[in-house]
């Protein structure tokens, strides 16, 4: 796409000074402010399923099954750091039980597999690989085992921590943990009665930077649906009392919007594959997400304030195949074409509302606002009005949450000369650290 302005503006209006700048609880920890850097990072879901072409394995595979021929994490980081994401999430075990790396608390791991000749390790060369890359690592450990002779009984739960404080040991420090709230039957037929708390307790005890994932926290929250869709409204706020997860988790609208009054600050994460299934199974090649379509994704998940987790499953021979590395680049491209640079302007602070004026009149159909959210996330409504050189109002587009980021797309309005944010309704003083304004190609503007 074609800016018709080349060079761009960055305005930055910190209102502190004039109205002093109040806190409303709850507001982010610092491993949530971290976190809240990242915005797009990939999903890996590797492990039997790939050779099996099952989404759920059964825990029963012949640990032989698990042998990539060509398996390079250095493929896998170089995609990802040249499409522009921040880190690498792996499913280290998934619900079948197989262990990404020779865990000592486990028969059902790499090393009882042929790859390697049972001296392979996932996560140590993934790790490796990050680091060179400058990617942050975070891990899927799934809570379900279909495989472990212990689940069902409570000496699962100290297997589980193990696990957990072997992996940290030896390939953390971890950006995120995921717990997937997803609780079947083991191999005794027994569902499992998860300790979350011991969970909670050895995670701080042990990474004390690492967010943790699960439907509802303890720091990021899931968004309701697999498709990474957030909410227009989204709250970092959730309310959790009387909630578990899983099965007992809060409705998923609740989880896609947040709670404007919550509690605990959980901002949400949106998880979505650029495939239809998690794992990679070789029918789904030519069902690839394609740029444009992961170009709506990222207006509905980072464009609303939340983050994106794009799973893209390596393949068989234990790389990323060639349909998904070429849909991520075409998706890198497109953002550094369209959002990659705003079109030229000044801004001006006026009390309670923010005017960016353009260098000239311009075409705008897409416009990105931040909230600064260390001290709470304040802005309940807002109204956008563009207008012309006379400053007569030619469009309105009105929202209702700000948040880390929000960027609103919308047909194009011609001869814009201002934008003027207005903060209609907030929990106290909203303070905007930025505001963009972009001509973006008309065949992405979000459709409802
Ligand atoms: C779900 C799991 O059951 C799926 O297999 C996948 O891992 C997804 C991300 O989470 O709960």
């Amino acid at each position: 796409m074609r800016l018709l302005v080349p060079a761009s503006w960055l305005i930055f209006l910190f209102a502190f000074t004039a109205y002093g700048h109040q806190t409303i609880e709850p507001t982010p920890s610092e491993r949530q402010k971290e976190w809240s850097k990242m915005e797009f990072y990939l999903f890996m879901h590797f492990g039997p399923n790939t050779f099996t072409d099952l989404e759920w394995g059964k825990g029963t595979e012949q640990e032989e099954v698990f042998n990539p021929t060509e398996l390079d994490c250095r493929q896998w980081c170089r995609i990802a750091k040249a499409a522009g994401a921040s880190g690498i999430i792996i499913t280290a075990k998934h619900h079948d039980g197989f262990c990404l790396w020779p865990s000592k608390y486990s028969t059902h791991t790499v090393a009882q597999s042929k790859w390697k000749g049972g001296k392979g390790d996932v996560l140590a060369e993934l790790r490796d690989a990050c680091r060179e890359y400058g990617l942050r690592m975070g891990v899927y450990l799934s809570p379900w085992d279909r495989n472990h002779q212990a689940y069902g009984t409570e000496a699962y739960n100290q297997v589980y921590v193990e696990m957990m404080e072997e992996i940290v040991a030896r390939y953390g420090p971890f950006f995120e943990f995921w717990w997937d709230g997803a609780n079947g039957e083991g191999p005794n037929g027994k569902k499992q009665v998860y300790d979350f708390s011991l969970f909670e307790k050895t995670m701080r005890r042990i990474g004390p930077g690492t967010v943790v994932f699960s439907d509802i926290g303890p720091d990021i929250r899931w968004v309701g649906n697999e498709r990474g869709i957030a909410g227009k409204t989204n709250w970092n706020l959730l309310d959790t009392a009387g909630f578990f997860r899983g099965a007992g988790a809060p409705p998923t609208d609740t989880l896609n919007r947040g709670n404007e009054n919550g509690h605990n600050w959980i901002p949400a994460e949106c998880d979505v594959s650029i495939r239809p299934g998690w794992f990679y199974h070789e029918q789904e090649d030519g069902k690839v997400k394609s740029p444009a379509e992961l170009f709506q994704l990222y207006l509905r998940s980072v464009g609303r304030g939340s983050a994106l987790l794009l799973n893209v499953p390596p393949d068989q021979r234990g790389l990323i195949h060639g349909e998904d590395s070429a849909a991520l680049m075409g998706f890198k491209r497109l953002r550094e074409e369209n959002l990659g640079k705003a079109l030229e302007a000044k801004g001006l602070i006026i009390t309670q509302s923010f005017r960016l004026e353009l260098t000239s009149d311009q075409t705008v159909n897409c416009i990105m606002i931040k909230e600064i959210l260390d001290k709470g996330q304040h802005c309940k409504r807002f109204s956008i009005r563009l207008q012309n050189e006379k400053q007569e109002t030619i469009n309105e587009i009105l929202g209702t949450t700000i948040g880390r980021e929000r960027i609103l797309s919308f047909d194009a309005v011609r001869g814009v000369r201002f934008i003027v944010l207005s903060i209609e309704e907030q929990k106290a003083l909203t303070l905007i650290s930025e505001i963009n304004a972009y001509h973006i190609a008309e065949g992405l503007v979000e459709k409802d």
